[in-house]
């Protein structure tokens, strides 16, 4: 008997770059993953990581049914019965403590999932709940917040157009190892190579010299949080030097909003900031001229400047570097796209464009942005007592005890919680403290389509990629999960049935995803186009590798959403928060001098904390080491493979050091995603003693904050590095 090999054709869901890619399958067998070379967005790059769909495909640690946790342990229980069990325990806490009482977190693979991405909302909203939070303050939040103020929608953020640019300025990303963020743009070592071929310029800012920084032209090290220094002295010579050329955007810019500018950044001259960055002025200047003179130019910068004290004021700053040098909305600058399914539109028709300061955290008063608490304040709301505190908590696709600051206390939070749920396709260090885990569909098993990632992309791209296998009756995939919670909520409350509008409530997936690209701008019944070659999930059927819809055009006039239609350039947050800037400036540094910077850093081989389990990526090098520069290793008696302790204001971790001069003097380094070392975690590869590592967030602080936005301020924690004994 033969058996027919298959070939399915999709976008790899774990990163951000949308990679097609080749299953070689027969039914439920896979035989290979490879890049799609017909992919036209991708052209077959793909990374170690797409193999490894394939581990979780056949993972056996892996959830296929719901689970309960009694005393003799994880028990299986029907779909209904989990259903009835959470929403009854939701209802019985939000009655006796009101509806803020019930807690939810969404995790980073709701953003690559179109189920959880379109169908989370409809729980949230039934939830009725204030007490909202998600892995977006602990990432990128700041570039919401840029974008809500200066272009009116949270979703509007400029994307670098890479693929044309001549000079890319990169602070704080390492695209080799994160593959892009952002900037979804499979192939991101060949589009910077082709920048470099075609005589262009890559230069990058970074306290580590990273695989990213030696495919550069230039890397500087930069001091952890001084970033903000840099922008504004880039910004202050611009002005100095009369080099602001607004361009096409002159019209977008009040006089007077270029003239406050001009004043608040007079102070940041590169000769007051060198000794924050340790940037030499005449370098400086220098990068600004080329900046400044280069054909299109862009500026860029990702986590490394998100996570940090200073995260509010670089994502604005970076922003403004773009706008003062005419590169934003331009062709090579920092682009808009237009979606096929135009989130960003339809959230502007509905008035949905961002939100802040509607309500405040209970215990440390921090506004709310986008509808969302931040996450450095989940452990605390759960922990204190009173009125109003989080007692039952719902997680979707997150890890919070190993993802967000100060784990430790979150693990202890989430073991006080009287009820806990989570919506997840493992037990490990966060789910393992609920009291039913709901698993859905993943991977391979789900239709796919990047409504998030198609709006950051470097081309204008749509893909949809059904399901490779058919899962069995008694499997939901994430939306229904979802939308069950939902409906369920509801009706137990005695509301009304969903009517006709509520089309999350009422239609699956597939006919929710072919409405919004209907309507969209490439839309049969919506847009520009003609509508005979109009877009539907029928046509896009059609085109198994995804369709090219062509390269960013310059499109914010028609986008932004400012009540003036022009760019907020400065905002009250940027006025208020600036005199902070200004105090570290002038105040001499007063952490104890053998203080060390602590930061992150990934690895291709590794995704967030949930990759760990796949032996292939796992093999090899141990990479969950502490990096350090030899002079602070000798300065500590740390010798190269040495376990080292390290401490900060929350914590400690016991690590092996690697010495390495890629990283800068006064900067230590340690990936986060780890940890897999605690009880109850049912992961049998990540939790082996060679591959568990330690939690960078059991150092990290949850006080540690951006005030401006709220964001985790994960880089620059001090830390104490001693030899273990
Ligand atoms: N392989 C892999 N890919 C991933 C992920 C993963 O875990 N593994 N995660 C995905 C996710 S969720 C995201 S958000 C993206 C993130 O994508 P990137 O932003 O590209 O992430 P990193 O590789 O962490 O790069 C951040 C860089 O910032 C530097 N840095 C730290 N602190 C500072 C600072 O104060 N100033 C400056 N200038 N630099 C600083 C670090 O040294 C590091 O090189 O990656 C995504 N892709
Ligand atoms: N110190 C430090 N901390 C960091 C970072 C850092 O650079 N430094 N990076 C931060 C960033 S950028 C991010 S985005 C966060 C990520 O933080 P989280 O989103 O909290 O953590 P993840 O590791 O992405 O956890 C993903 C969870 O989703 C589950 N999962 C996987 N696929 C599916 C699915 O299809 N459906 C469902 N329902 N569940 C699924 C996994 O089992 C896992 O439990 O971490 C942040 N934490
Ligand atoms: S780069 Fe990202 S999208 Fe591409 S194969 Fe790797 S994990 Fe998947
Ligand atoms: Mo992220």
């Amino acid at each position: 008997m033969t058996i027919t090999t298959y070939f399915h054709y999709r976008t790899c869901n774990l990163c951000e770059a949308m990679c097609g890619i080749e299953v070689h399958h027969q039914g439920d067998k896979i035989i290979a993953i490879k890049g799609d070379s017909d992919d036209p967005f991708s052209e077959g790059h793909i990374c170690p990581k797409a193999t490894a769909l394939e581990d979780v495909f056949h993972d056996k640690n892996r959830l296929k049914h719901p689970v309960k946790r009694t005393p003799n342990g994880w028990e299986e229980i029907s779909w209904e019965q989990a259903f009835d069990e959470v929403t009854d325990n939701l209802l019985r806490i939000q009655a006796q403590h009101g509806n803020n009482a019930v807690g939810i977190y969404l995790g980073n693979p709701n953003s690559h999932n179109a189920g959880s991405i379109l169908y989370a909302p409809a729980l949230i909203r039934a939830l009725k709940t204030k007490n909202r939070f998600s892995a977006t303050s602990v990432d990128q939040l700041p570039h919401h917040f840029a974008a809500y103020f200066m272009f009116g929608h949270q979703l509007l953020l400029p994307i670098p157009d890479v693929d044309h640019t001549d000079y890319f300025l990169m602070l704080g990303a390492n695209p080799l190892a994160s593959n892009g963020s952002l900037m979804t743009a499979g192939g991101i070592e060949r589009r910077l190579k082709n920048l470099q071929k075609r005589g262009g310029k890559l230069v990058v800012i970074d306290p580590r010299r990273t695989e990213t920084a030696k495919l550069a032209d230039e890397h500087h090290f930069i001091k952890p949080a001084a970033d903000v220094f840099f922008l504004l002295s880039v910004i202050n010579i611009i002005f100095a030097e009369d080099n602001v050329n607004l361009g096409h955007l002159a019209d977008l810019i009040e006089d007077s909003q270029l003239h406050h500018l001009r004043e608040v950044v007079a102070d940041f001259t590169p000769e007051n900031t060198a000794s924050q960055t340790g940037i030499s002025p005449n370098e400086l200047r220098r990068i600004v001229d080329e900046f400044t003179s280069a054909e299109r130019a862009v500026c860029y910068g990702r986590v490394g400047l998100s996570m940090q004290p200073f995260g509010g004021l670089c994502q604005w700053l970076i922003n403004v570097v773009n706008i003062l040098t005419g590169n934003l909305d331009r062709v090579g600058g920092a682009m808009f796209t237009q979606p096929a399914f135009d989130v960003v539109a339809f959230t502007s028709l509905t008035g949905q464009t961002g939100s802040y300061d509607r309500w405040r955290s209970r215990v440390r008063n921090l506004p709310e942005f986008g509808g969302e608490l931040p996450v450095s304040v989940l452990a605390e709301e759960i922990l204190t007592e009173g009125e109003g505190q989080i007692r039952a908590l719902i997680t979707s696709a997150g890890n919070p005890v190993l993802s967000t600051p100060n784990g430790t206390q979150v693990e202890k939070a989430l073991e006080s919680l009287d009820y806990m749920v989570a919506i997840d396709i493992y037990i490990n260090e966060t789910t393992r403290h609920a009291d039913i885990i709901l698993p859905p569909t993943t991977g391979l098993e789900t239709d796919h389509y990047d409504v998030v990632f198609h709006v950051l992309a470097v081309r204008n791209s749509a893909k949809f990629s059904p399901a490779m296998v058919h899962v069995e009756d008694d499997r939901r995939h994430d939306w229904m999960i979802f939308q069950t919670l939902a409906n369920r909520l509801d009706q137990k409350r005695g509301g009304k049935a969903p009517n006709r509008k509520d089309y999350v409530r009422r239609m699956p997936l597939r006919q929710l995803l072919d409405l919004g690209l209907r309507v969209g701008p490439y839309g049969v019944n919506g847009g520009r186009k003609n509508r005979d070659d109009g877009l539907s999930l029928k046509r896009l059927f059609k085109y198994p590798h995804g369709m090219d819809l062509g390269a960013l055009q310059p499109c914010l006039k028609e986008r932004i959403v400012t009540p003036n239609g022009k760019i907020n350039l400065i905002y009250d947050h940027i006025v208020n928060d600036l005199p902070r800037a200004k105090a570290v400036m002038t105040t001499p540094a007063n952490g104890h001098d053998d203080d060390l910077l602590l930061i992150g850093r990934r690895h291709v081989r590794s995704n967030n904390s949930w990759m760990h389990n796949s032996h292939r990526l796992m093999k090899g090098k141990n990479r969950c080491t502490l990096m350090i520069h030899p002079h602070d290793a000798q300065a500590r008696n740390v010798a190269d493979g040495d376990v080292v302790c390290v401490t900060s204001r929350v914590g400690q971790v016991e690590i092996i050091a690697e010495i390495t001069d890629d990283i800068m003097q006064g900067v230590v380094s340690i990936p986060h995603g780890f940890g897999h070392t605690r009880k109850g975690a049912e992961l049998d590869i990540a939790t082996q003693p060679q591959y568990a590592g330690v939690s960078i967030n059991d150092l990290t602080d949850d006080q540690a904050i951006d005030p401006m936005t709220g964001n985790a301020a994960f880089s620059a924690t001090p830390v104490r590095v001693m030899v273990q004994g």
